[in-house]
């Protein structure tokens, strides 16, 4: 979590996954960037909550967020979002619903924007995205394909990766630590950024150093939109695991 991001609930916050919903960046109708998900309050709905509003489910909480007055003036469709956490022992299950429960079709595209902590973002190498297509959001989000086998980060990188594998890891190099990024097959993209040094000295909610300090792996549907039918479900599920070993790279 940045030092300077702002729980006032009224900005995004600057670390762990917020959820852009009903859409990633500005690749939808809402005029907010990555939707409203990430700015909404949620009701927590399983699980009780102690006198403290504490969940007592040892390690599960579902969270739901449905639409209203103020979700319908910026999109109007009636939704049901969930998101479910699972704490593992050595990571995090997180799984996705929305229902459309209007009466008719509803598109939209999403991604958990997470962001995971490294020790040195000049020595952080994200693996398994060779020769995939991405689109390059600091080049008005031009075609290419990824060249090298491992994406590193000699600058700034803000890229849509199109219908990636289902398994990316980050080896955060400076610590020897493995991320596994895992992803069901109904999330086919992966953004991945990092806003280097000018970018994070003109984000109010980033400390100017702290960019050497994330990389934001983030799953989701960006390329091509959600086409969901009238009171359909749409389900996806992604992990985040820290590996015990070091991965055999080389077969991603
Ligand atoms: O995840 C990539 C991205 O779309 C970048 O372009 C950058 O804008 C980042 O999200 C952060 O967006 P935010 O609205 O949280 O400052």
């Amino acid at each position: 979590m940045s030092s300077k991001a702002v729980f006032d609930g009224k900005k995004a916050l600057r670390g762990g996954a917020p959820i852009c919903f009903p859409q990633f960046s500005d690749l939808g109708p809402v005029a907010s960037q990555h939707g409203f998900a990430r700015n909404s309050k949620f009701e927590v709905a399983e699980g009780e909550l102690d006198p403290s509003g504490v969940n007592k489910s040892h390690n599960i909480v579902k969270l739901v967020l449905r639409h209203n007055d103020e979700t319908l003036k910026m999109w109007p469709h009636e939704f049901m979002y969930s998101i479910t956490f699972t704490l593992k022992d050595q990571g995090i299950e997180i799984d996705v619903e929305v229902m459309n429960q209007g009466q008719c079709e509803v598109e939209f595209t999403t991604a958990l924007h997470t962001y995971f902590a490294v020790k040195d973002i000049t020595q952080v190498g994200v693996h398994g995205l060779h020769a995939v297509q991405y689109l390059d959001s600091l080049q008005g989000r031009v075609t290419k394909r990824q060249q090298d086998e491992v994406l590193r980060f000699p600058g700034e990188v803000d890229r849509i990766y199109l219908n990636t594998p289902n398994e990316i890891i980050i080896a955060d190099e400076a610590t020897g630590r493995h991320i596994l990024v895992s992803k069901a097959a109904t999330l086919f993209d992966a953004v991945v950024w990092n806003p280097w040094v000018e970018k994070a000295r003109a984000t109010s909610d980033l400390g100017d150093e702290e960019y050497k300090n994330f990389v934001c792996v983030e799953v989701g549907r960006c390329g091509s939109p959600i086409v969901l039918p009238a009171q359909a479900t749409w389900k996806a599920s992604c992990k985040f695991e820290a590996l015990e070993a070091p991965p055999a790279l080389a077969c991603l």
